[in-house]
């Protein structure tokens, strides 16, 4: 019975370190953004072999970096990287650029990791009770353009 405890701690700490997150934390409405897709382990110790990120209403234009030894899938509602496989004991990023509507509010990218074993979907939202998910969607928090700022040239 200890033993179980202890495990599923274990299992709890080993999965509350990285996720799938994103770098950037927030973008201002209307701009072009870079965003980078942190995977920071594979599914239970299996390697990585494809990212999937659905594109939220309000994010478009979606433009991936070319990623050596990954072959990149386009399409207007989500962005699919297969290739590596990405070791567990490793750390990649996967980049996008994309435009934001004049619309500020928060914007979450539902991600599938699919690996050698199994998958992880990375697509849990805040439920507004302040509970920690255990596979939170990455979001990015868009501010409203400052009006005095917009047309500056
Ligand atoms: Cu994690």
């Amino acid at each position: 019975m200890k033993k179980t405890i202890a495990m599923a701690a274990m299992l709890l700490a080993a999965t509350a370190h990285a996720h799938v997150t994103l770098e950037q934390r927030s973008a201002t409405a209307g701009s072009y953004q870079k965003l980078t897709f942190r995977v920071g382990h594979g599914c239970e110790g299996s390697a990585t072999r494809a990212i999937t990120v659905v594109l939220p209403e309000g994010v478009s234009t979606a433009k991936p970096m070319p990623k050596q030894g990954w072959k990149i899938d386009i399409s207007p509602q989500k962005i699919r990287w297969t290739g590596g496989p990405l070791p567990d004991d490793f750390y990649d990023e996967f980049t996008m650029q994309v435009k934001l509507s004049q619309e500020a509010g928060k914007r979450y990218f539902k991600v599938v990791q699919t690996c050698m074993k199994g998958s992880m979907a990375w697509d849990q939202l805040p439920d507004g009770s302040g509970t920690k998910l255990k596979a939170p969607a990455p979001v990015l928090d868009v501010q409203p353009a400052e009006a005095t700022s917009a047309h500056v040239h």
